[in-house]
């Protein structure tokens, strides 16, 4: 009985590990971007916009949101005629990103009224040049996840996530967004997955401990 119940557990062990291999899981998912899901406001995130061309504001909005407290709501009052779609654009910088490599970019989107937005990934400083995605979504009234998949092409180490948003003053909100390696999962929340700590924070870690040990702290 004995012999049994062991190969029962081994059985178990084999059958779970299978269980596990193939599609990345949940679990293994690291979201490259802080404050993904505007817990703390809008930290980590910045609204570029030029005045005259676009006038507007990005907020938290406590009032409709997908998961925690607050989305991101992106009020834009006025637009020049003929504004370009990158006169305003909220974004989030100073990403790692590696050249070959795949990545998944999600977000849950709603509007005032059906709207487009343009998601690139590109280099935060001139001559804004794109690291592998420039493509449209059409969002709507309604609460939904949207997701681009890219592969990087150059290795970046100050890399900018942005939704251009200057094709029309229809306000819209934003939550639950995630940055990650590899092919799309479905079902991601970011409250629920680790967050990958970028080399600034690494790097603030470590000019912190130095400064404390230098100051005998
Ligand atoms: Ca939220
Ligand atoms: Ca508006």
């Amino acid at each position: 009985m004995k012999v049994v119940g062991l190969h029962i557990a081994i059985l178990v062990i084999v059958a779970s590990g299978l269980l596990c291999v193939g599609n990345t899981s949940a679990q293994e998912v690291k979201n490259l971007l802080v404050n993904p899901y505007f817990a703390e406001k809008l930290a980590g995130w910045t609204l570029e916009q030029q005045d005259p061309f676009v006038k507007g504001d990005m907020m938290p909005d406590s009032t409709t949101k997908v998961i925690g407290e607050y989305s991101l709501k992106m009020d834009i009052r006025e637009i020049q005629a003929g504004a370009e779609t990158w006169r305003a654009q909220p974004k989030q910088t100073g990403l790692t990103l590696m050249a070959g490599q795949k990545y998944t970019w999600s977000f849950w989107a709603k509007a005032e009224a059906e709207r487009q937005l343009q998601c690139q990934v590109l280099v935060d400083v001139w001559d804004w040049r794109l690291l592998g995605l420039d493509e449209p979504v059409n969002i709507d009234t309604e609460w939904k996840e949207y997701y681009k998949t890219f592969t990087c092409t150059e290795d970046y180490g100050n890399a900018r996530i942005t939704w251009l948003c200057a094709q029309t003053i229809v306000d819209f909100w934003l939550d639950n967004v995630i940055l990650y390696e590899g092919d799309y999962v479905e079902g991601l929340m970011a409250n629920e997955i680790e967050m990958k700590p970028s080399p600034v924070d690494q790097q603030s870690v470590l000019t912190t401990t130095w400064g404390k040990t230098k100051s005998g702290q």
